[in-house]
């Protein structure tokens, strides 16, 4: 008997997981795939954003149609962290005569080498890795070989790039993600998952393009958010309501109590009024990212995380297009800092050039970030 477990925080499960245990049964000859979410992935800071239960039951949903398929509430009901190792001695006692294998996609697998008790691990089962739209890289047989003294196994499937991250987003944005199972979909809708009830109120003060763009804003923020240990969720928020009051004049009752700074340029008006709607109307009171909608046009000096990293997927969300934008966009996945003093250097040219007034805020924001990584750039 073969028997695999495929582990994962499963928020949401969506097609792509369900097209790799085919590919697994297949490729491995399995008689069983265990499907595992976990309480909270050790490598994921901010947890999932569905519970255990609600995961479970959408697991369960998705998977109605494969006779192969269990779902086990192991991990999510020993609470706690989830640990690989621990999973592994547990799934060895039960099925003590089976071929066992843990499933992980290709990304994950890089994370293998820092997993905790690597070997314990593969004393216990083999590891059976997948791509994720990309093929997996030559070398790291051999870079696995070289460290544990035996390979993992390899699925002959690609599968597309879906990435949960996007799904969240969708979700939040009330979009319908074309990679959920129709049920699971149906479930989260009923369960008001992955939704915050400060998003969809500020969009509708939005005008469509808008939504469309503060949307790409989100799914940028989102995506580079968890490699800077940035909260998704906190992204997401600020994305989602930064331009909320871009197209509501200062003037508009509903501004009554928010007092501008003095000599803001019109352009930079909307940061302010905008963090005051989204605290004062929307219900916001996290600080960080009240902050971080506050400053998203003109920046300032002592930028946050989620301040500099609002600031630049505004700037360079996919539907935006000046000359040296893709530069700022590889430089977006490399050097979080670099980017934005790169870019906060272009936007001033620009300002010159246009003799547009320069708010004092977005000049400090340059000089400041300028003279830190001069700074760090001497003690290197
Ligand atoms: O609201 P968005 O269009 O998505 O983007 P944003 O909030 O970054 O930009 C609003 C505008 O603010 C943008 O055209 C650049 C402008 N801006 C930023 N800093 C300054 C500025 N305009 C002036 N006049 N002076 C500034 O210092
Ligand atoms: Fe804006
Ligand atoms: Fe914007």
């Amino acid at each position: 008997m073969k028997v695999a477990i495929f582990g994962g925080s499963f928020d949401p499960i969506h097609s792509q997981h369900v097209a790799l245990i085919r590919a697994a049964k297949t490729a491995l000859g399995l008689d069983r795939v265990i499907v595992m979410p976990s309480f909270v992935a050790p490598h994921k800071r901010s947890g999932p954003s569905a519970d255990g239960q609600s995961r479970l039951e959408m697991c369960k949903i998705a998977l109605g149609g494969c006779d192969f398929a269990e779902v086990s509430d192991y991990e999510i009901g020993s609470g706690g962290t989830s640990y690989t190792y621990l999973t592994c001695r547990a799934f060895a006692q039960k099925y003590p005569d089976a071929a066992r294998f843990f499933l992980v996609g290709a990304d994950m697998l890089s994370d293998f080498f820092a997993w905790r008790e690597p070997e314990d691990i593969l004393a216990n089962v083999t590891l059976a890795a997948c791509g994720r739209g990309t093929e997996l890289d030559a070398g790291i047989h051999e870079e696995f070989r070289n460290r544990f003294g035996k390979d993992f196994a390899e699925i002959p499937f690609t599968g597309e790039a879906v990435s949960s991250t996007d799904i969240r987003v969708m979700l939040a944005f009330g979009k319908k993600p074309e990679a959920l199972d129709d049920g699971v979909y149906s479930y989260i809708r009923a369960h008001g998952l992955y939704a915050h009830a400060a998003i969809a109120p500020a969009l509708s003060f939005e005008k469509e393009g808008r939504r469309e763009h503060s949307f790409r804003v989100a799914k940028l923020a989102c995506r580079r958010a968890r490699s800077l240990r940035i909260d998704e969720g906190k992204a997401l928020l600020a994305a989602a309501l930064h331009d909320c009051a871009k197209s509501i004049p200062a003037d508009d009752p509903l501004l009554a109590g928010c007092e501008l700074p003095a000599d803001v340029p019109e352009p930079v008006v909307h940061q302010y009024t905008g963090a005051y709607l989204a605290e004062h109307l929307f219900g916001i009171n996290d600080e960080e990212i009240l902050d971080a909608i506050r400053y998203h046009a003109s920046g300032r000096e002592d930028m946050t995380p989620l301040g500099k990293l609002i600031y630049l997927a505004d700037l360079l969300e996919d539907g935006r297009d000046f000359p040296g934008v893709e530069f700022l966009r590889e430089l977006f996945w490399q050097d979080l800092d670099r980017c934005l003093v790169e870019s906060l250097r272009r936007q001033l040219a620009y300002l010159g050039e246009k003799g547009a007034p320069i708010y004092p805020l977005t000049r400090s924001a340059y000089e400041w970030l300028e003279a830190e990584l001069n700074r760090k750039n001497r003690l290197m």
